[in-house]
């Protein structure tokens, strides 16, 4: 197998949310393959200069962009911008996202609503834009990151479910839409992940900490840098006939109901 179906030399990926987390560690797999990085946030210009800082420490070629994926005139005028000084975005990764935790019956309306409106109208409006140039190009990857809620519930994550569910379905049309002009519109679904959005579920002590470890087939919480792989994959030549999937990169999770408590 040619090694070259995954050099992503010369592509250019813009990744929302890179400043931190899971989007930073797609991110840096996609720079360590070849890719060209614009990095996203919205957040402060500080954190975007760190986080630029990184990438280049890591020998990626990174170059920041401060906007707010949510406001069509801002994105329109990044994508802008973005195209002018460093060319056409080959890859994009709809990323960035919120979660608010609270029970359904308790929650504002307006929380609901934020948290659709980052989850899932943000990568209808980023790809919307982006798309255009690649329809011209007649080439383009696009990479939803959904979630295991789009798959299942789980208490007090409705509305991050709702939205997330949402994107699954998103990509589902995407791909539909798009395919016909050689753009591959797919998703990759992380489980569980050590992050600072599952921190306050992770804590040692906390049940939710031990439900998951028992919950997932490899008994244990993700590392940011398992889901290179699969941005790899679906960012490059090896994903050219892959069209409205979502890949779990999860332990397996998905693929089990579980196991009693004292079961090895
Ligand atoms: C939660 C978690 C999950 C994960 C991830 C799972 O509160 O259940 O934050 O939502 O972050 O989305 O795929």
């Amino acid at each position: 197998m040619s090694i070259s179906l995954f050099n992503l030399e010369g592509k250019i990926a813009l990744v929302t949310g890179s400043t931190h987390g899971l989007g930073m560690a797609m991110a840096k797999g996609l720079g360590k393959a070849g890719a060209t990085i614009i990095v996203n946030g919205n957040s402060s210009q500080q954190k975007i200069d760190a986080a630029v800082a990184y990438y280049k420490k890591e020998s990626i070629n990174a170059i920041g962009y401060k906007f707010n994926v949510t406001d069509e005139n801002a994105v329109i005028k990044a994508i802008q911008t973005i195209e002018k000084e460093v060319g056409a975005i080959d890859i994009l990764v709809n990323n960035a996202g919120i979660i608010k935790r609270t029970p359904l019956e308790d929650m504002e309306v307006a929380d609901f609503k934020q948290v659709i409106d980052v989850d899932l109208v943000s990568p209808f409006i980023v790809s919307k834009h982006v798309v255009k140039g690649m329809i011209t190009r007649k080439e383009g990857k696009i990479i939803n990151i959904c979630s295991m809620m789009s798959e299942l519930g789980r208490n007090t994550v409705g509305a991050y479910a709702a939205a997330k569910g949402g994107l699954k379905m998103l990509t589902q049309n995407m791909a539909t839409e798009w395919a016909k002009h050689n753009i591959q519109v797919n998703g990759i679904g992380p489980g569980y992940f050590a992050t600072s959005q599952t921190e306050p579920i992770r804590v040692d002590g906390h049940p939710f900490n031990d439900f998951i470890v028992n919950r997932t087939p490899a008994a244990k919480w993700g590392d940011p840098d398992d889901l290179a792989g699969a941005a790899i994959f679906l960012s490059s030549q090896a994903s050219d006939f892959v069209n409205g999937h979502v890949v779990y990169v999860d332990g397996g999770i998905l693929a089990t109901i579980g196991k009693p408590n004292n079961e090895e």
